[in-house]
């Protein structure tokens, strides 16, 4: 019910169910690196999702406030929060459950366990190769966060934890498995891309937004990581890239 000098409450069903995305980006509001970020976005792209797109820097974590902590990538889907990107997997296929990602019982387990897995192999080598560039694409007023809030969890100057070519190194070391694994199949779930794909793949994206491609483009890998590069692109245009 509402009064005659009351403006009637109208219902925008678009505004209300439209998902919004605040995710990491760099002193460029469309470069955008995070790889727990990618994860998302490939995500939603797999569920055929649209999305608003909120880019935040390091310097404006006001902007997620609401979620009760600091990190994204956060989504909210008709006023809920949510944030960590496995757990926005999960919210996903709970509430659009076409084209599910985790799956549910032992699959998403699974699921969670080559996250766990890729995860610990993956983030060092591409730290090494990566922090210097995340560094440098920040914007000005981040940087002095970034570097000690960096310096101070790795107890040592930025300049003196990067290491590119040991990260490429481990990096090729890392991914071997994989390699392996996608020799006789296009996706590391088999025909079609799902969850462990875009989990993993969205750590690579970190490093090729950043202008890094530690692997061949013509080994399994690089073909699988193309496959789900393009698929993107195709949908929802070319990504950004930093150039240095
Ligand atoms: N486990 C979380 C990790 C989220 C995370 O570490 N996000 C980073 C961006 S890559 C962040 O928000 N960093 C902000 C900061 O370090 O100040 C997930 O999977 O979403």
């Amino acid at each position: 019910m509402f009064f005659a000098n009351e403006e009637p409450f109208v219902l925008n069903i678009e505004e209300k169910t439209m998902l919004e995305l605040y995710e990491l980006c760099g002193a460029d509001r469309e470069l955008l690196f995070s790889p727990y970020c990618w994860r998302v976005r490939l995500a939603l792209a797999h569920k055929g999702l649209d999305f608003h797109s909120h880019p935040m820097r390091f310097g404006e974590k006001q902007l997620i406030a609401f979620s009760g902590q600091k990190l994204v990538p956060v989504l909210v889907d008709d006023g809920q929060a949510v944030h960590d990107s496995v757990a926005i997997f999960a919210h996903l296929d709970a509430r659009y459950p076409q084209r599910p990602l985790l799956g549910e019982g032992a699959a998403a387990e699974r699921a969670r366990l080559v996250e766990r897995l890729s995860f610990h192999a993956l983030r060092m080598p591409l730290l090494k190769l990566l922090l210097l560039r995340v560094y440098q694409v920040c914007a000005e007023q981040d940087r002095d966060y970034f570097r000690s809030s960096r310096e101070q969890a790795f107890g040592m100057r930025l300049e003196d934890f990067v290491d590119p070519p040991g990260g490429e190194q481990q990096l090729r070391q890392a991914l071997a498995p994989l390699e392996a694994w996608l020799g006789d199949k296009p996706y590391l779930e088999g025909d079609a891309a799902g969850a462990c794909d875009y989990l993993v793949a969205g750590m690579l994206f970190w490093a090729w937004c950043l202008g890094v491609q530690p692997w061949a483009e013509e080994s399994a890998v690089g073909a699988w990581f193309t496959r789900i590069r393009q698929a993107y692109e195709r949908d929802h245009g070319p990504i950004k890239r930093a150039s240095f």
